[in-house]
């Protein structure tokens, strides 16, 4: 493309410049989706729609030319990397909310597993709604998982799984928290794209998420039937 061609992204219909960032994403360009990103929020998108509509879409698009063996492995690390750009922009905003403290959370992607993105995104939302989050990262082998909980006493531990090949280690963390007589200290909540509701009560996981608002609405759910409980007794 010329010089005289080059596309502005701020004179594209908000339409047209969402278009465009899922070709953003798609190529990893993480400039042009952090400019796209402020474009949006300057537009008066809120960050959940911008997070969803445009970022969170786009990696959907993403993830079937990966499946589908289009796009390898280092594009695909590209296009992560543009994603974060723009989360990166959006969670000092999803977070701001000053919403009152409703309870605490740890979370971490299970062992073998380097998928961070949806986990990043559901530790974002629970922080904005007024969750303390402690981030674990990726590749968490049990031992992890249960020095977290010792040292951090949340009220509710979350896993993240990506692969049909790490997603059955949850089972081994909920396990261990069984033979250690503390799993029912926590809430324990589980996600990620091959999961699904079946397959998180099998786990013995107390519910599965299919998205982060829906984390965050079963996390204030069952911490408030928690309560309720704990004042019945
Ligand atoms: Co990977 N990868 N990947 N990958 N990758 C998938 C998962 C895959 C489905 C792609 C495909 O084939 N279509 C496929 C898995 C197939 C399978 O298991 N059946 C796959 C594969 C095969 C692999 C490798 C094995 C490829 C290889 O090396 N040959 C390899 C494995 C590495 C490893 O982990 N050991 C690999 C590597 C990678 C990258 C490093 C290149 C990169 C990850 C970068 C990163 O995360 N930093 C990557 C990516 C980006 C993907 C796809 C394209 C996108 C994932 C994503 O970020 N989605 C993915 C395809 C797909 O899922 N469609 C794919 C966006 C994100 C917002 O959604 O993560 O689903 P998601 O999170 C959602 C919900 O699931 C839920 O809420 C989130 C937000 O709404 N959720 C939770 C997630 N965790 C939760 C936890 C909770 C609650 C809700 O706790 C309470």
């Amino acid at each position: 493309m010329s010089d005289e061609d080059e596309l502005i992204l701020s004179e594209l219909e908000d339409d047209d410049l969402v278009q465009q960032m899922y070709d953003d994403l798609y190529d990893g360009l993480r400039d042009e989706i952090m400019e796209a990103v402020h474009i949006l929020l300057e537009r008066g998108w809120t960050p959940y729609d911008i997070l969803t509509k445009a970022l969170v879409e786009g990696m959907r698009i993403v993830g079937i030319d990966f499946r589908d063996g289009i796009l390898f492995v280092p594009e695909v690390l590209l296009a992560a990397n543009a994603m974060k750009g723009g989360m990166g922009i959006l969670k000092p905003l999803l977070i701001e909310t000053g919403a009152p403290r409703l309870g605490k959370m740890v979370i971490g992607t299970v062992k073998g597993d380097i998928h961070d993105i949806g986990k990043n995104l559901v530790a974002m939302m629970m922080e904005g709604a007024g969750f303390e989050v402690t981030d674990l990262g990726i590749n968490n082998a049990v031992e992890a998982y249960l020095e977290a909980l010792a040292r951090e006493q949340p009220d509710i531990l979350g896993m993240s799984a990506l692969l049909t090949t790490t997603m059955p280690y949850m089972k081994v963390v909920i396990d261990t928290m069984v033979e250690k007589g503390i799993r029912e200290d926590y809430i324990v909540l589980v996600g990620g794209a091959p999961l699904n509701e079946d397959f998180g009560k099998a786990i013995g996981a107390d519910a599965y998420c299919r998205d982060a608002a829906v984390a965050v609405e079963t996390a204030k759910d069952l911490i408030a039937r928690r309560h309720n409980q704990r004042a019945a007794v």
